[in-house]
Order: C-alpha cells, then sequence, then structure tokens
C-alpha cells in the first residue's frame, strides 16, 4: 500500500518502534507520511503524538519529519537532528537517554512499556516471510518481535547482494533462562542471515527506492591528526611493552572528525589484521579494509559518505566476506566486549580534572545528541580512551574543567584521556594523581594556570581524597553562560 495508507494504522499515541542507526536502514516513506497526517490533525485542532523508539540517530526524513511537526511526545535512545534536539531542550520531547545495549533488554522486561507498532526497512522478503536486513540491523529484530503490529518499507535501492552479511541472534532470553552468548571472535557469526517475522502481525507493505543519509566525511584537521597520532603512540608503546598483541584487539571507534583520524592514521601505522567491533562502519573503517590494514569488522550500521558508498557497492563481494552486520543489543554487548577486550576509542564534550567525562550536555543542561554506545564500550573495553580538542568555540571554552557540568562516564570508567595537547594515562593512579596528569597533558596552555591554581587550592583549603571547591566548580560554567568566558 502506499505510505500514506500505512500512516493511518498508527493511532494517536502510538508507541513506534522503528528502524535505523546512524542514518541507515530508516524508513524513508511512512514517518514523513505520518507527519503530514500528524500535521492535519493538528490543523484540525486534534493533537496526535507519537512515541518514537529507533536503534539510534536517524535522518531528516524520520526525526526530522515528526520533530518538526511537533509529533513525538517520547524519544529513545540517540538522536543527533537539529530539530528534534531543539524540541527535546525546549522540555516539548520527552527524551529518554540510554546506553544503546541496554534498549532492547529494556524493552523485553516490560520497563518501557508495549511496542504497538514496528515500521522497519528491509531490503527483501523471502517466499516463506522471512525478512533481508537493509544497512542497519539495530533493535529491529527486537521491534519485529514485540511489537503488536508490523509495518515493512522494502526499499529496492540499496544492493540487494548485501543478503547474508548480516548475523541475526536469537538465543538471547531475559533473567533467569540468559545463556552465555558463545562469540568468541570479532567476526564469528552465531546467528541466521534473516529476521522473522510472524506473518499475521504484517498490516502494511510500503515500496521504497530511496537512498540513506550522506554521512559527510571531513578530511581529518590538525588537531584531530595530533590526537590520533597521540593515540597511535601510545598503542604502539603497550604493544611494547606486552599489554597488547602485535595484531591489537578488536576496535570501537565513536562517530566524528576524531575518530575518522584515528581510523586514517591507522592506514600508516605499524599494525597489520587489524579488526573492528564497533557499533557503526565509517569510512574510516572501510579504508582499513579496502587497504587491507583490517582483516574484518563486526558491527550494526553502515553509515557511509556517497564516494564510500559507491566503492562498497562496486566491490560488495569482497566486503560481503569481511563484515558482519548484526543486531545493536549483540554489537554493544558488555559480555562480548569485555571477553573480546575491546579498545574504545570515543569522543565527549569535556572532562574534568579526575576522569569524569561527559558526553552529552552543553553547559550541563542542553542536550546535544545522547550516550550512544559509549558507555557500553568505555565501561567494558579493555582500554577506554575518551578524546576531544582541549578547546571549545574558537577557544573561550575549556573541555577540560574543575568538575563536569553532567557525568556520562565516571572517573572509574575512563582510562585514558587525550587532547590535541596529549595524553593522560590515568591508569592505576589515585584522583590527586589523575588531576595533575590531566592538567599537564591535556588541558590547553592558556587554561592550565587556571585548573592548575584551582587543583592547589582545592588542596590547600582541606580537601579530602577529591580536593574540590564546589561553588567555585560550578561557577565555572556559570560564568561562561553569563559572560561568555570562563574564568573565574
Ligand atoms: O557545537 O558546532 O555549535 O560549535 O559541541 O562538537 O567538536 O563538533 O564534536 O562532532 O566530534 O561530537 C561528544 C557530541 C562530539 C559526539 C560528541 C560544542 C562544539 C560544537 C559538537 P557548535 P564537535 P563532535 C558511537 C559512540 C556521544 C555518543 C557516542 C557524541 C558541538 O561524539 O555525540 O560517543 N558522543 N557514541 O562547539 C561547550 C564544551 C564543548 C562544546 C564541544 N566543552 N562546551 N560546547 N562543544 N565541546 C556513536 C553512537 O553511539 C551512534
Amino acid at each position: 500500500m502506499s505510505a500514506a495508507e500505512a500512516a493511518t494504522l498508527i493511532p494517536a499515541g502510538a508507541t513506534v518502534g522503528m528502524s535505523g542507526f546512524t542514518g541507515s536502514g530508516h524508513p524513508k516513506a511512512v514517518p514523513q507520511a505520518l507527519a503530514a497526517r500528524i500535521e492535519a490533525e493538528h490543523a484540525a485542532g486534534r493533537p496526535f503524538k507519537v512515541n518514537v523508539w529507533t536503534g539510534a540517530s536517524t535522518a531528516p526524513e524520520l526525526d526530522g519529519a515528526l520533530a518538526k511537526v511537533g509529533g513525538i511526545a517520547q524519544r529513545l535512545p540517540f538522536q543527533s537532528d537539529p530539530l528534534c534536539r531543539e524540541r527535546i531542550n525546549a522540555g516539548e520531547i520527552d527524551y529518554v537517554d540510554i546506553h544503546l545495549s541496554h534498549v532492547a533488554q529494556q524493552a523485553w522486561f516490560g520497563f518501557l512499556g508495549p511496542l504497538d507498532v514496528a515500521v522497519v526497512e528491509v531490503l527483501g522478503v523471502l517466499p516463506d516471510g522471512r525478512l533481508i536486513p537493509s544497512a542497519a540491523v539495530g533493535n529491529n529484530k527486537t521491534w519485529l518481535d514485540i511489537a503488536e503490529r508490523v509495518i515493512l518499507e522494502v526499499n529496492s535501492l540499496p544492493p540487494i547482494e548485501m543478503e547474508g552479511m548480516h548475523d541475526i541472534y536469537y538465543g538471547t532470553a531475559i533473567p533467569p533462562r540468559r545463556q552465555p552468548i558463545h562469540l568468541t571472535q570479532a567476526t564469528e557469526r552465531i546467528g541466521e542471515p534473516y529476521f522473522r517475522v510472524d506473518p499475521d502481525k504484517v498490516i502494511a507493505v510500503v515500496e521504497t527506492h530511496a537512498p540513506d543519509r550522506d554521512t559527510a566525511f571531513a578530511r581529518p584537521d590538525a588537531d584531530s591528526q595530533r590526537i590520533a597520532a597521540h593515540i597511535i603512540d601510545f598503542l604502539e608503546h603497550e604493544v611494547k611493552k606486552g599489554r597488547l598483541p602485535s595484531g591489537m584487539l578488536p576496535l570501537q571507534s565513536g562517530v566524528g572528525n576524531v575518530a575518522n583520524a584515528v581510523l586514517s592514521g591507522l592506514l600508516d601505522g605499524p599494525f597489520e589484521e587489524l579488526v573492528g567491533f564497533s557499533e557503526v562502519l565509517q569510512d574510516g573503517m572501510l579504508e582499513l579494509i579496502h587497504r587491507g590494514k583490517m582483516r574484518a569488522a563486526s558491527a550494526t550500521a553502515i553509515s557511509l559518505s556517497a564516494p564510500a558508498l559507491r566503492e562498497f557497492t562496486d566491490n560488495l563481494a569482497f566486503y560481503r566476506e569481511r563484515i558482519v552486520l548484526r543486531s545493536q543489543q549483540i554489537s554493544n554487548h558488555p559480555e562480548l566486549v569485555r571477553r573480546l577486550g575491546v579498545i574504545a576509542m570515543n569522543a565527549m564534550i569535556e572532562a574534568d580534572i579526575y576522569g569524569n567525562v561527559n558526553s552529552t550536555h552543553l553547559m550541563g543542561s542542553a542536550m546535544m545528541n545522547g550516550i550512544g554506545g559509549s558507555g557500553d564500550f568505555a565501561r567494558n573495553g579493555y582500554l577506554s580512551f575518551f578524546v576531544t580538542p582541549s578547546t571549545a568555540k574558537g577557544g573561550a571554552v575549556s573541555c577540560i574543567v574543575p568538575m563536569v557540568s553532567h557525568v556520562d562516564h565516571t572517573e572509574h570508567d575512563t582510562q585514558i584521556i587525550v587532547t590535541e595537547q596529549g595524553l593522560a594515562d590515568l591508569r592505576g593512579l589515585s584522583p590527586r594523581q589523575r588531576a595533575q596528569r590531566i592538567i599537564d597533558r591535556c588541558a590547553h596552555p592558556h587554561w592550565r594556570p587556571l585548573l592548575q591554581d584551582y587543583f592547589d587550592r582545592a588542596r590547600q583549603r582541606g580537601a579530602q581524597h577529591t580536593p574540590h571547591l564546589l561553588a567555585e566548580a560550578l561557577a565555572w560554567h556559570q560564568r561562561y553562560l553569563e559572560t561568555g568566558s570562563m574564568r573565574l
């Protein structure tokens, strides 16, 4: 049926589980048709909102379209859309920011309430009713399993030759019946290539022919290259010390400029036979595979720029042998991240001198994107890096602060902080040792004396285990909001 007809099957107030992860694999037509319907209902004076659950961020035709018409009541678990962000920060959308690996299990536990409709993009339907997943697996298996009704979008644009790349694991259960997940190599297959769905639940099939978001790839800037160089030096040092095998351990890389720079740095680095165990496979990782530096990679989604997508599509037979796409509850599973010894590298907004990290909030209050999978990997990884340029807003803001304005990752999860200034290895250090190392190695020279002064005075004023001047620590952020400068 048409997308408009399918959209009429979604009632006001419904909770809708949509496919989509980092701009790929999201439904392209039904959300826009739903937005048009919501707009018409609002024009007629009838309230109409839905709760939207996804894998992670989507694209303007999903989050953007629904946010624009004020159609989202609740949103989870990750977004990066400017309009959606605006509504979240205005208090109009109830945004539930949870670890990506937690979403499926919390839905199964019943913590999030019932799921009324699943809207899932697939590449095709087999004669026996099984579904060929598209470029993102995300939470689709769970949505198809638990939703009362299912709407499928069958997209004929992505290459159907992706069939067979996916590994959908049906062995998960909830406690007390949960069993170990028998995955011991990053790219091992433990499931099946297709989704199952009860055909009686399928209330609509909509055909589309539309591209995923073109995730632009910026060549790394100078700061990102310096951050990447610090990380690569450190990894080489760890290999020399015998704390890392020469082939390294599976790599997880967050999204953005710095993450891409690190991966680009690995292209010319000494490491061979790399393996990826990440949530999203972007240009940087594809290039490592293309150049033979990375043997294989596991992810839940492929999110590429237009040129990288062409490379992928033109050489699908090559990449199909080297890439496995899984559900996000598996790609980000704490049990697996810890077993495999994943090296986690994620970007952040700010870190404090003790190593607590804020990944989500500007000045403690404005939501940026969400925690995404960073926590899944940071707490459970073999090594956990958090990276940022040392300053933001043209130098007016220090990304190293006395106390973070919001905490996503505690000092207990953070091992290595990196800025363009340098790398602070915090393993085995006490809070006072950590503070001195972060100030010395990571702070920008403009802000270093102020941070040192804060730390010195905090120590002098009878501070105990973790020296702080609480009012001053918070005034640091407040001051910027009032005067545009963090200087106290
Ligand atoms: O705002 O563009 O208005 O100036 O924050 O900053 O430097 O462009 O950062 O794109 O690398 O993203 C943490 C947000 C970094 C991202 C974050 C301002 C800065 C700019 C963005 P403007 P950049 P990046 C895998 C893992 C959480 C999820 C995650 C993220 C804007 O990496 O969302 O890790 N991470 N997922 O000016 C005030 C500061 C600031 C600041 C930056 N200290 N104070 N403003 N900004 N630092 C992926 C998934 O899970 C899917």
